[in-house]
This record gives C-alpha cells, sequence and structure tokens, in this order.
C-alpha cells in the first residue's frame, strides 16, 4: 500500500492531534526523517525508580519477593493495578449529584484543579483506602496534581505520564476512576503491561524534533492561542513509534472496562492511551487522577486533606480552597 506520509499507515487510531500536529508549524524536522525514528530515538534509561520496581540481583529479587504483597507483586511486574468495587456509591453519588447541580453533561470543571474548590473530588481521588495503597505501591506519599473530569476519552496517543517531568524525577502515578460502568465502545483507556520498565520516553529527546519555540518545558505550560500544547504536538511522533513497536514485537494492548466504583492504578512510566471511540458522543463516566511523590523538590505547595491525604494548591488559589 502506498501512504503518502508513512506516518499514515496507522492513522484509523491515531490519537485526534495527529493530523493538526503535522500539518502545523511545530517541526524542526521533515515528516520523513520523523517517520524514521525509533524507540530508542526518543527514550532514555531512567536514573530514579520506586523502591518496589527497581531492578534488582537475583537474591535480592528473591528477598524482595518474599514480603511483598500479591497487589505489590503484581504493580513492580505489570505497572497496573485494579482494584474492583472500590469507591463506595455514595461517593460517587455525591460527585454526580455536584455534576448535576452544575449542568455539566459529560464536559469537565474547566480546569485540572477543581479539586481545590470540590471537596466532592478530592473524597473519591483522596478516598483513604487509595492513599494507603499508594504507601504500599510506591513506598511513599503521592500528592494529588490535576484531575481530568471529562465524561468522554482525551483520545491521547500513546504515551507515558512521567514524559512531562525532569529526566531525574521519581515516576509519578495515574488512577482512573470509574464512575458507573464503562461502555468498550467510549474509548477505553488502554495499556501496554510491563511497559513502565521499558526505557522511559525523554522530553529532551523530543525537543530535538521541535523548533525551539515549541520545547517543553515552554510550550506544555504556555502553548500560543489556538496552537498545540508540547503533549499534543509530540504525540505525532509518540504514537506512530509505538504502533510499529507493538507489530513488530507483537506485544499485547490491554483495555480497561470497568464496572461502577473500579479503580485502576498506573506508574507513571506505563505506556498508554485513551483510545478513540468506537461511537462518538457515548459518555465514559471517569474522573482521572494525577499524583506525584509529596517530597519532591520543585512539586510546589500541598495541603492536607480533612480524611488524609495531599492535593496541590497553587498560593495564588489558597482563598479557592474548601473543604
Ligand atoms: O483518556 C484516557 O483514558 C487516557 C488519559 C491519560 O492519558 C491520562 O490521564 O494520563
Ligand atoms: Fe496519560
Amino acid at each position: 500500500m502506498f501512504f503518502k506520509n508513512p506516518l499514515e499507515k496507522y492513522a484509523s487510531s491515531l490519537s485526534k492531534n495527529f493530523t493538526r500536529a503535522i500539518n502545523g508549524p511545530y517541526f524542526c524536522k521533515s515528516l520523513k526523517e520523523i517517520s524514521k525514528a525509533g524507540y530508542d530515538d526518543i527514550a532514555i534509561q531512567p536514573s530514579s525508580e520506586v523502591y518496589l520496581v527497581g531492578k534488582r540481583d537475583e537474591t535480592e529479587e528473591r528477598m524482595l519477593n518474599a514480603t511483598l504483597s500479591d497487589d505489590q507483586i503484581f504493580y513492580r511486574e505489570n505497572g497496573y493495578l485494579i482494584k474492583r468495587n472500590f469507591i463506595p456509591d455514595e461517593l460517587i453519588e455525591e460527585y454526580m449529584d455536584l455534576r448535576e447541580r452544575l449542568q455539566l453533561g459529560d464536559a469537565g470543571f474547566g480546569t485540572p484543579v477543581s479539586y481545590v474548590e470540590h471537596p466532592e473530588i478530592r473524597r473519591i481521588a483522596l478516598y483513604p483506602k487509595l492513599v494507603e495503597l499508594f504507601r504500599d505501591l510506591h513506598g511513599m506519599d503521592m500528592g494529588l496534581l490535576v484531575t481530568h473530569t471529562r465524561h468522554r476519552s482525551t483520545e491521547r496517543g500513546w504515551h507515558p505520564d512521567g514524559y512531562l517531568d525532569a529526566q531525574d524525577a521519581l515516576p509519578r502515578a495515574g488512577v482512573w476512576f470509574a464512575l458507573d460502568d464503562i461502555d468498550p465502545r467510549s474509548g477505553p483507556f488502554e495499556y501496554i503491561a510491563g511497559s513502565h520498565r521499558w526505557k522511559m520516553v525523554s522530553n529532551q529527546m523530543l525537543n530535538t524534533f521541535l523548533k525551539p519555540e515549541y520545547r517543553w518545558p515552554q510550550a506544555h505550560f504556555g502553548a500560543k492561542k489556538g496552537e498545540l500544547t508540547w503533549g499534543g504536538i509530540v504525540e505525532a511522533i509518540i504514537d506512530p513509534i509505538v504502533m510499529k513497536k507493538i507489530e513488530q514485537e507483537n506485544l499485547v494492548v490491554e483495555s480497561f472496562c470497568p464496572a461502577k466504583g473500579d479503580i485502576l492504578i498506573w506508574h507513571g512510566r506505563l505506556i498508554h492511551r485513551g483510545a478513540v471511540p468506537e461511537i462518538r458522543g457515548l459518555s465514559r463516566p471517569s474522573v482521572i487522577g494525577q499524583y506525584v511523590p509529596l517530597h519532591e523538590k520543585g512539586r510546589g505547595m500541598f495541603m492536607r486533606n480533612s480524611g488524609g491525604g495531599f492535593f496541590l494548591v497553587r498560593p495564588a488559589l489558597y482563598d479557592a480552597v474548601k473543604f
């Protein structure tokens, strides 16, 4: 088959930003050159790891496994963990009532830090059993950084969330909370088990494909109006590379099609995406939370939630915090 642009081979399942990105002004390399890049051209061996996941020699491996719980061993090996029926119905109802009062429909709250103003979101995102589970899995307190509250697939292409962090940062984590039974045709969360132990997609290496004004971090935090953010632009590079890798190495793609109250926790280096929905406009009722190590330098100011757990608050938003 002939493709005008070799990346178009994967077009039917490519992220929604793909066409916009490759037709935009962002890249300093030609599309032909970009399409030749492989995973090793965008990834690097990370220097920091959570204790549980870190690779060890055979004896140490046996010592570690002898004391770990089944959940810890699963997370260590797979980079994700599913807990069924984890969030109580009352907390979900309370949050859905808030959305109803605000007449959100399937829309999000319009800001990734809506948890500052709405304790209903924090009661889910910082559910005490989850705060505890994070200590078990990451061996540290993880603070809430952002929440995605739109009831649709993000349609983000393949990526690890840790590509937004500094090279030597400790791994972050994400949690996918199902607020209802999720229809598999709504574009579920998809992931590649074990990919948290691959080399880590690096913002520095991705930057070499971009014109200076579109590089991380400035293009991540301050994208110009009408232009894609850094994450949206680099999807056009990462997405086809991961698809090629899936094809060449015969990797298994798993989908999370949860029931109400189920959660999936994923390690910040697990490769995942929000699938393109089979049926457009189908609701996907979920909250997605991103969490980072509380004690890591430069992460910002966290406040303690009433039931335990911590959430990031920019000092400018301090007056907006509600309990
Ligand atoms: O839409 C999805 O389920 C994927 C979301 C995602 O990639 C993220 O929140 O980090
Ligand atoms: Fe993500």
